[in-house]
């Protein structure tokens, strides 16, 4: 065992790379007429070493490694694919280069693997080789007693591909990653992503993934992935069945639907419910009730496409609310928050009095009832009952009056004052009773 040129040790250590196959470097390794087998492989390195150094001749090695990469790459190769051809072509243009432009031979993008195949007794090593990522380049380098050769490694298995993202049956919208999962014997050197039979678009680098745009795609769609390797056989996925759809849903108020006199005033336990429209195919996966923006409950009660929540006020203070519904369909539209303003009220009116007449007067012809009343927030009305009939229409603002036509209802007759406010809450007035003649 001799130790080679310390030009070819370069060289050699960076065919192989730093640490890659670490019985080569180093020469001095003894010789052993029982050798184990690694040291078979050291003396096959060692062999492969002494061909670059015989091979090299007069060149320097980084001129040998040059015009040997550029030889393969090109019309005079001894490889059959084109693809091979453009690998080694890729090898050479990835080469980092030193500040004198020379090829840096101890940061090599092509390292040697394991022992492919023969010996130094055979005067052939073969290893397989990697690309600087630790890949398989499907290349075999050969040094022969003569020659140093790469070869084409036969591939003759097709990739294996799955589709891990969307998931099947899903609804989708906007942008959706597509993902494989994709295996090759020697390496993947692509995957294309379809849409039927319609090509989306290619990658060449795990995690494969496409980024689809589905703005104008909606309704079914059938993906599919197939993955190449380098040698051109293709496995293609199973299909994933997916639904595009971009539109949200629509939202319509339902109840409660309270009278103008009510205006938006609100008291006690409001039923409140909101009907969605579906846009697309997507279920509602998603509906919210809000109460001045802070999520109230995410499970309203749904009955077809009502959804309803009883909201209860008498917990809350008395003042103006907005009552918020929104729902998100299963492709992730989420439709704008519906909003209502409900003004709570809980309280009974602050005031209601009869004013006129008086307790215990005796009144005749057309009478004038008159009350004062208040509230708090917002009066509506007062009913003036006598002998418990309401007196029609009820007096709707101040002063608080109505009249009364006594004609013929001669005797003793006991009047209240009901004050109502806006929302429904109602105050009855101490009761005076007047007498007609
Ligand atoms: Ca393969
Ligand atoms: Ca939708
Ligand atoms: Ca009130």
């Amino acid at each position: 065992m001799r130790i080679v040129s310390r030009g070819t040790r370069g060289l050699v250590a960076a065919l192989v790379g730093a640490g890659t196959l670490a019985v080569v470097g180093c020469g001095e390794v003894a010789s052993t007429q029982d050798a184990t087998v690694a040291q078979a492989r050291q003396e096959d390195a060692s062999a492969f070493s002494q061909q670059v150094a015989r091979l090299s001749g007069a060149e320097a090695p980084e001129d040998f490694v040059r015009s040997w990469l550029a030889k393969e790459s090109g019309p005079e190769s001894s490889l059959q694919s084109a693809a091979s051809r453009e690998r080694v072509a890729q090898l050479l243009r990835d080469w980092p280069v030193r500040a004198d432009g020379k090829l840096d031979l101890t940061r090599a993008p092509l390292r040697l693997r394991e022992l492919a195949r023969g010996n130094a007794v055979e005067g052939s090593s073969a290893f397989n080789a990697l690309d600087a990522k630790g890949r398989p380049l499907n290349l075999i380098v050969t040094a022969q007693a003569d020659r140093l050769l790469l070869e084409e490694d036969p591939d003759t298995q097709a990739p294996t591909v799955e589709l891990t993202a969307p998931a099947t049956g899903s609804y989708v919208r906007a942008t959706v990653a597509i993902t494989a999962n994709a295996t090759d014997d020697v390496g993947v050197a692509r995957v294309d992503f379809f849409d039927g039979t319609t090509l989306l678009g290619s990658s060449t680098v795990a995690p494969f993934t496409f980024s689809w745009n589905t703005v104008s795609q909606g309704g079914p769609h059938s993906l599919t992935a197939q993955a190449f390797d380098a040698a051109g056989n293709s496995g293609t996925s199973s299909v994933v069945n997916v639904e595009v759809d971009n539109n949200p849903p629509l939202i319509l108020a339902g109840n409660p639907r309270l009278p103008q006199i009510n205006q938006n005033y609100v008291r006690g336990i409001v039923g409140a419910s909101w009907s969605v429209a579906l846009q697309g195919g997507a279920p509602v996966a998603l509906a919210q009730v809000f109460q001045n923006g802070t999520v109230l409950t995410s499970n309203p009660t749904v009955s077809g496409t009502t959804y309803s929540y009883s909201w209860d006020t008498r917990v809350l203070g008395n003042r103006s609310y907005t009552l918020g519904f929104q729902a998100t369909d299963a492709a992730g539209n989420p439709s704008g928050i519906y909003n209502r303003t409900f003004i709570v009220d809980n309280t009974k009116p602050s005031v209601s009095t009869i004013t006129s007449p008086v307790n215990g007067a005796v009144v005749s012809g057309v009478v004038t009832l008159a009350a004062t009343a208040g509230d708090s927030q917002a009066m509506a009305y007062v009913v003036f009952e006598v002998d418990g009939v309401w007196l029609t229409p009820f007096a709707t603002s101040y002063p608080y009056t109505k009249t009364w036509d006594t004609t013929g209802l001669s005797g003793t007759h006991t009047i209240v004052a009901i004050a109502y406010d806006r929302a429904g809450n109602d105050r009855r007035s101490t009761p005076i009773t007047v007498t007609v003649p």
